[in-house]
């Protein structure tokens, strides 16, 4: 089998780019380890900045986020007894949209089938050959029989744990990881969101974090230690422990349910560089991972694939490939960006099991001038909408 471009990985990263490509009349085949079931299960993240939303457009599967998600004006933070509003329009005149990455993926999903794209699920034992030559091949494995497919470039986007990365020579590539001292627990319920907007806890117990997807389906988190496992915490445990960490009139208001979903999620901050190799492109988790607080994940991951979709039309309408050269520079400098403001808010927000007595002044410092100061609420604004691409 023979295609323009080979997509590893079916996660929104690789169906976006997918999507692109067609709309650029482009070709290309995404090659999925798991069902379509499994990909359309995993619930991540809930916040998409303007910039993806921009993409979903281009792609042609914005109208369910149109009208089904939620633009988001600002974000309240609370620690101690204080609790203040980051006003994302009056600071940049821009919202996010709240609209979970299930949804993106399964309108990516609805889109691909509608177009006739080729996804072939349930694909393993993926190994890439020939990157650094200009016809690279991926062998792998389907339905019991071995299978190759012929290309002009390849995407990598697959995951923290896909194989794209690794196939990049250790001598080539450099990573940079700090791993957090904890993790976040977080349940789905069928209840009404506590607030209108999110709400981003530093409390004495850890951080919290209320956030939602839509009138009557709400996503919580908890910040919880490396060796919880979620059947440890009952959905009433999970329901005390954090209200005990949000504002007392916000706790009073919450509303408790049975959880529908129930997780664990490691905190990680990750760069792999470079995000080239020959004609092997990394995307999104592939090559780097935040710490959720923040929302920068998938927000990333969409700008890696707008810099790579916009280099690929370059290369196939014109034959320069100065846009393929830049892609890596070009992806970084934006990936560096989320990275420190994810990294900045994690630090501010959580409890360190190490923290001294000085650390924790400096928190509080930290949040007592954003709470004061215009000019540092303008920067978080920005970062949380999401830099210009
Ligand atoms: P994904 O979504 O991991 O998709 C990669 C896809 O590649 C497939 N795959 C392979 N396919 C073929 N061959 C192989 N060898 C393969 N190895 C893997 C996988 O099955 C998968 O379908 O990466 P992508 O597309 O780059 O998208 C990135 C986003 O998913 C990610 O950044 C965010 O979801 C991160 N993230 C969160 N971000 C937020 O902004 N807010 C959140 O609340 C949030 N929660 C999360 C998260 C990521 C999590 N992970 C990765 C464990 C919660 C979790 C649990
Ligand atoms: C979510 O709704 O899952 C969510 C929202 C904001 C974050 C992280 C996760 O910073």
């Amino acid at each position: 089998m023979k295609t323009q471009v080979a997509i590893i990985g079916g996660g929104p990263s690789g169906l976006l780019l997918s999507q692109l490509l067609h709309k650029s009349g482009i070709d290309s085949v995404v090659l999925e380890r798991q069902t379509k079931d499994y990909v359309l299960g995993r619930i991540r993240a809930g916040v998409l900045e303007q910039g993806l939303v921009g993409l979903m457009e281009a792609a042609g599967c914005a109208d369910r986020l149109h009208a089904e998600g939620y633009a988001h004006d600002g974000t309240l933070i609370s620690y101690g007894d204080e609790m203040f509003r980051i006003d994302f329009k009056a600071h940049t005149g821009t919202p996010v949209i709240v609209y979970g990455q299930t949804e993106v993926t399964r309108d990516l999903y609805d889109a691909r089938d509608a177009a006739g794209g080729i996804i072939h699920h349930e694909v393993s034992d993926v190994r890439i050959e020939g990157a650094r030559t200009n016809s690279p091949v991926i062998h792998y494995q389907m339905e019991g029989a071995e299978q190759a497919l012929r290309c002009d470039f390849i995407a990598g986007c697959d995951g923290f744990h896909g194989v794209s990365r690794k196939t990049i020579p250790e001598d080539v590539r450099r990573e940079y990881e700090k791993v957090y001292p904890f993790g976040w627990l977080g349940i789905l319920s069928e209840t009404p969101p506590v607030n209108h907007e999110l709400i981003y806890a530093n409390s004495p117990r850890g951080f919290a974090l209320c956030s939602m997807r839509n009138a009557n389906l709400s996503r919580y988190y908890i910040q919880c230690r490396l060796d919880d496992r979620p059947e440890d915490w009952s959905d009433a445990a999970f329901w005390e422990e954090l209200q005990r960490r949000l504002p007392a009139e916000i706790a009073a208001a919450l509303v408790t349910g049975p959880s529908i979903e129930k997780s664990i999620a490691p905190l990680r901050s990750f760069v792999t560089e470079p995000m080239q190799w020959g004609r092997l492109f990394l995307c999104g988790d592939a090559a780097h991972i935040v710490p959720p607080t923040g929302a920068k994940g998938l927000n990333t991951a969409a700008s890696d694939v707008h810099y790579l979709w916009q280099a690929l039309t370059q290369f196939y309408q014109t034959g320069s490939d100065t846009g393929l050269d830049a892609y890596s520079s070009k992806a970084l400098a934006r990936v560096w960006k989320a990275e420190r403001f994810s990294w900045w808010f994690s630090t501010m927000m959580h409890r360190f099991p190490d923290q001294t007595a000085f650390d924790l002044k400096m928190q509080i410092a930290d949040l007592d001038f954003l709470r004061s100061n215009t000019a540092a609420q303008r920067a978080m604004a920005e970062n949380y909408v999401g830099l210009p691409y």
